[in-house]
């Protein structure tokens, strides 16, 4: 079975654009995931914990065979190959790997919740979002990514990450070099 996956990207240590753009290469080169598909970079101001660097977010859409708990497995590792340290809850981090949604999955557990607990309420998640599916559908709240964008109203701290001048654009890289996960 194949089903949506949403993946959000977070950085805010280091060369952030090269560890985003890292995760987005491994994605698609991840057998199980196809149709690898990245929205636009954003700076965000750090929401939570707030003395610490602005990030760069971003959301990767997949088609996944993996289930989610594999998935997210698989993100932690992607993670710990980015050398993440997990010093403090919501503190500064070279890689963060969420599971924002799974197709219409509502799943509770320790280790993993789906849709991501804190979605409607980030506009660094949503924005990116709206840029891949802004009809997609809040499987709790049966409202599109639109309009919680929406409600959250307009947020001048997360921003197109510019490159030279242009917005900064996550590559996919050409179908054929799968690794399993
Ligand atoms: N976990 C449960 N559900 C999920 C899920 N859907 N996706 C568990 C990923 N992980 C999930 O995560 C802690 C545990 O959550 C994991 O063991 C996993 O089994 P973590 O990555 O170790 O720690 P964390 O990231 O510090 O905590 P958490 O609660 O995941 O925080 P968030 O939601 O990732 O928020 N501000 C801006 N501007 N941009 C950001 O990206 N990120 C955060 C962290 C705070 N502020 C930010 C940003
Ligand atoms: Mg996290």
């Amino acid at each position: 079975m194949v089903e949506s996956a949403y993946i959000g990207l977070g950085s805010n240590l280091g060369d952030r654009l090269a560890y985003l753009q890292r995760a987005v290469t491994a994605l698609a080169e991840t057998s199980g995931l196809t149709g690898v598909l990245a929205s636009g970079v954003y700076e965000t101001a750090p929401y939570g914990v707030t003395d610490q660097p602005w990030f760069l977010n971003a959301v990767v859409r997949a088609d996944s065979r993996l289930a989610p708990e594999a998935l997210l497995e698989h993100l932690q590792r992607l993670e710990a190959q980015a050398h993440r340290q997990r010093d403090r809850h919501w503190g500064p981090r070279t890689l963060d790997l969420d599971l924002l949604l799974f197709g219409s999955r509502c799943l509770t557990s320790p280790a993993l919740t789906v849709p991501h607990p804190h979605l409607t309420a980030r506009s660094f998640v949503l924005v990116p979002l709206c840029d891949l599916d802004p009809e997609l559908i809040h499987p709790v709240t049966g409202r599109t990514v639109a309009e919680h964008r929406h409600a959250l109203g307009p947020d001048p701290t997360t921003r197109p990450y510019l490159v030279g001048g242009s917005p900064a654009i996550l590559s996919t890289p050409p179908s054929g070099s799968q690794t399993h996960a």
